[in-house]
Parts: C-alpha cells; structure tokens; sequence
C-alpha cells in the first residue's frame, strides 16, 4: 500500500518579512512589517495535527540555519559570525534580510519528486529546487540537499538528486510547479510540469519573472527517468503569472484524479486538458473555477488554489485544506460553499489560520511537500520525522521554549538572535534524531 506524506517545512526562529520575492504580492506588501515567528510555527504545527486527525500521514522538514558563515564569508564579510552580521547589516539591511530569511519553511520548493511507481529504475526520485530566480531562496539548495539525503537514505529505495545547474534562466522552484494525476496514490501516474519560460527567453517587456523553466522541468523528468508517454508539460499564463502567480500553485492544484483551477491559470487551458486526459489511464475531472465566480485577483489574494487537495483514508472523497483568507473573501467562501455540492470528489473544506505565511505569500500547499511511499519506505526514512501524537507535542514545546515572539526588521542584526537561533536549531536536531545537519554543528569556526 502507498500513502502520500506531507512533509511540511517547521518555520523557522528568524521568519521575517523582508519584501523580497518580486511578483509576489504578499511578500511586496508586507516588507518591513513585524513578524510573529512563535506563533508562525504553531499556526503550521496545528495544520499539521488536523491532517493527522484526518488520518493523513504527516512528516516534517527542519528549517535552514540562518544565518550561514559560510555565506557572510563569501560575502567577504569576516570575524565572529555576531561581527559578520553586524558589517553585513552596516553595508545592507536588504542583504541581511535576504541572508535571514525562514523561506525555507515553504517545503512545496523545496524539490520535485516522483514516486517509485513513476520511475525506469521504480525508485524515489527527488530533485532538489535550485530556486535560482531569488538570491534568498538560492541559499536553499544546498542545505535542502543535506536535510533530504538524511531523510531518503537508502539508495535502494530513494534517490536524492542535486540540483539542476543554475545560470541566467534556468530556474526550477521544484513541486510548487509539478502535479500528478492518478487513480491511486499506489498507481502509475502520469506527471505534469508547468514553466513560466524557456531558459533563454528574452522576458522582454514583463512585469515580473517566470520563475520556471521548461529546459529545467526537462532536465527532472530526464533524471528521474519518467516515461514520456505519461509526461506533460503545459506553460503557465503570462495574465496569471503578471497578476501575481509566481508559481503554478498558486492558482492550480491537483490531486488524485482531480486538477482544481483558475480558468486564467494556464496559456493553452484545452491543450492542458488534452494532454492531462492523454497521458492518463483513467478519466481525469477538471473542475475549473470561472473568472465570473472567483476573479484572478481574488483568487491569488485568497489563495483559493493555494490549498491541499487531499485523498481521506478508504476511499472516503478529498478534503482541501484552505487559508482563512478564502474564508473571508466572499466570492471563495461561496465558490468553495457549492463546490462541496457539485458532482466531484471533494467532499469537505476546513480552513486554517495560517496568517504569518500567507503575508509571505505561502499558503497551505507552500508549506508542504508530498511525498508518495509504501509502508515500507516509511520504515526506512532517516530520523524522526513522521509525526505522532507525542513527536508534535515535543515539536509544540520546543516552539515556546525557543523562538521570539516578534522580530521587526532592525532585530535581524541582535547577535543574540544567533545564538538563539543555534540553540534551537542544535535542540531540534536532537528531537528529530537527525545527526548534525548544519553546518554550526558540522564545522564550529
Ligand atoms: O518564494 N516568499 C516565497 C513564497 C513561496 C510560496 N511557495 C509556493 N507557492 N509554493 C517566495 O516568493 C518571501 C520572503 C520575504 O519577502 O521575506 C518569500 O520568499
């Protein structure tokens, strides 16, 4: 039997709005404001627990220590890493910013996986995202690469990929633009890439940057050794991406047999279809969501499509796991009111608060990756990962004994905040039985 696990990303203690994602939205809006980081990691903890209590499989990734000395050193910034921030605060406020950001926390980047089902060698195949569009998020892969080898460690069941070679247009922001449609989480199913680009597009005269390349969604397929009869590949709306849907799931979501999206959300919204029903052994329902009911404006301020799409144990139909914000916009709440009565499988809506992402422009589906394994693939991940009742409980407290309640910009450079940062991170490590994963742990200056 396969379930699919969500791995979500636990925030991280310097979660701070530094305005620095271009074309989304959210986070322009927001730079500068004070940011929440304990009750940012509860808001995410507590969409955890209600999956478990849905009976979904939950698993966790740790954030990235922030700052790296490494970095600031490459910077050609030196002395202690308190000296470090401190000149590099001095020379930038931005560049410290980007430097501490918890956007790692946002786990749907963190790389593109295709399940052992999927795959020439029926392994797991995971690629990590290079997220080369924005500085911040490039400081991930790295890391990202170290945290999932120790998660996925067997090489006879999983394969950890680095990530694809960055430069000029080549990025990839890994599942936040990948869908998989199939009957069954444990059958094969037929992927879809969905890229803003061509890698060496001239971009002339756009608002905001495509962050995916096709060349790069190519490369992944390659390596993960996908049959190319069930590979799809389909190009985001330049509309959707210039009104704010800087990745695909922003405005789409698929799951199962399911794609859930925004009329605007694709250039080509038939020629998406045919190639979805082709590559599919099954019947796939397109529930699509008029412009008339729910305008591309409201359904990237409510990130409406932003939400987990997900199969209930036996059989029992799909739930979607919604932000409060589509709650509270009128035109998503009554979309979402009648889609629960329209002839589909979903069949419940919750929504949660998950306000301190979302003013980062990461909603329920940002905060997770999933993951499809066997029974036994679960036995053989690294660490402790998978949470139970008692692993989210100790999570919970190491939240309250560890992070600030509130970080306003200029407490980026408080050198207590690394060792604060540290601390935690050293503690959790602990918790998660994950060895030394960072690089404060692995090589002390
Ligand atoms: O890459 N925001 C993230 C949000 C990622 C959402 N993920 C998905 N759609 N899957 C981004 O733009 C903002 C950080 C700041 O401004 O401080 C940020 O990185």
């Amino acid at each position: 039997m396969m379930q699919e696990v969500n791995f979500d990303g636990l925030v991280g203690p310097t979660h701070n709005y530094g305005g620095l994602s271009l074309g989304n939205l959210a986070s322009s809006r927001n730079a500068g404001a004070v940011s929440r980081p304990r009750q940012a990691a509860l808001q995410g903890l507590a969409k955890m627990r209600h999956l478990m209590a849905l009976g979904i499989p939950q698993g966790v990734l740790p954030p990235h220590e922030r700052p790296q000395d490494r970095v600031l050193r490459g910077l050609g910034f030196s002395g202690t890493t308190a000296e470090m921030v401190d000149a590099c605060y001095r020379a930038s406020p931005v560049l410290l910013a980007n430097l501490m950001s918890a956007s790692a926390m946002w786990t749907a980047n963190a790389a593109t996986v295709s399940p052992a089902t999927d795959t020439r060698d029926s392994r797991t195949h995971l690629t990590v995202a290079n997220l080369g569009t924005m500085f911040h998020r490039s400081l991930e892969a790295e890391q990202t690469f170290r945290t999932l080898s120790a998660i996925f460690p067997d090489p006879q069941r999983f394969a950890v990929h680095e990530a694809v070679p960055y430069g000029g247009g080549f990025g990839d922001e890994g599942a936040a633009n990948h869908g998989r449609f199939c009957a069954a989480h444990g059958d094969i199913g037929a992927e879809l890439f969905v890229y803003g680009r061509s890698a060496f597009d001239r971009l002339e005269g756009r608002r905001f940057p495509p962050r995916q390349a096709l060349e790069a969604s190519q490369a992944i397929a390659r390596t993960h050794g996908l049959d190319e009869r069930r590979t799809i590949y389909v190009l985001q709306s330049r509309e959707a991406i210039e009104a704010g849907a800087f990745h695909n799931d922003v405005v789409a979501v698929a799951n199962g047999s399911v794609q859930f999206y925004h009329e605007q959300a694709f250039e080509d919204r038939d020629g998406m279809q045919a190639a979805v029903r082709a590559a599919c052994s099954f019947d796939p329902v397109f529930v699509e969501v008029p412009a008339n009911r729910v305008s591309l404006d409201d359904a990237i301020r409510s990130y409406l499509f932003n939400s987990q799409l997900v199969s209930l144990p036996d059989g029992a139909g799909m739930a979607l796991i919604l932000p409060q914000d589509a709650e509270s916009n009128p035109n998503t709440k009554s979309y979402v009111a009648d889609l629960l009565d329209m002839d589909n499988p979903i069949v419940r809506a919750d929504y949660f608060d998950l306000r301190e992402s979302m003013q980062n422009g990461g909603g329920p589906a940002c905060l997770r990756l999933r993951v499809a394994l066997s029974l036994d693939d679960q036995q053989r991940l690294g660490g402790a990962v998978l949470m139970t009742e008692e692993r989210i409980s100790a999570l919970e407290a190491w939240v309250k004994r560890h992070y600030r309640e509130e970080l306003a910009p200029d407490d980026l450079r408080d050198p207590l905040l690394v060792d604060e940062t540290r601390a935690a991170l050293d503690d959790l490590t602990g918790l998660l039985e994950l060895g030394p994963l960072y690089d404060f742990q692995r090589c002390p200056s």
